[in-house]
């Protein structure tokens, strides 16, 4: 598999539970290295358009109040096969469907105040990255 990067948030109810650490340690531990990283506050906009695919949704208001209700760790991950990765460490969208182990599994408290978000393929995964990073932010590790 070539490396790939992927798009990895930190959600605010893991940022509120003091979780930063142990989440990025588990993508370090996992052998994907961090190559781009902030945190930031999502403007309710901000938010639409990264969601953009869910707009009309029954969930999408509560996803978007949510998202904006404090700060969140946004961070490129790089590695071979990154995107599969990052959503195999994260598990299933709702914690109760996620593997024993996983990010949600251990952290999330419902299906919508999941802990983190991930990338789902190579399209999304360039769209999201230049969504919250230009290329000079950016780093290449080897
Ligand atoms: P994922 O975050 O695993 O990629 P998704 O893209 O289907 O899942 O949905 C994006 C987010 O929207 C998800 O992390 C939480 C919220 N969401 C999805 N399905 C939901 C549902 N049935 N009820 C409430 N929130 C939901
Ligand atoms: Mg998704």
């Amino acid at each position: 598999m070539p490396e790939q990067q992927t798009l990895s948030i930190i959600k605010p109810d893991a940022v509120r539970k003091n979780l930063i650490g142990a989440i990025e340690s588990r993508f370090e531990q996992a052998g994907l290295k961090i190559v781009a990283l902030k945190m930031i506050q999502l403007s309710r906009a901000q938010a639409e358009g990264f969601y953009a695919e869910h707009q009309g949704k029954p969930f999408f208001e509560g996803l978007v109040d949510f998202m904006t209700s404090g700060p969140v760790c946004v961070q490129v991950l790089s590695g071979d096969n990154a995107i599969t990765r990052n959503r195999e460490l994260m598990g299933a969208t709702n914690p109760e469907e996620a593997a024993p182990g996983t990010i949600r599994a251990d952290y999330a408290e419902s299906v919508s105040i999941n802990a983190a978000h991930g990338s789902d393929s190579p399209e999304s995964a360039a769209r999201e990255i230049a969504y919250f990073f230009e290329p000079g932010e950016i780093f290449a590790r080897s």
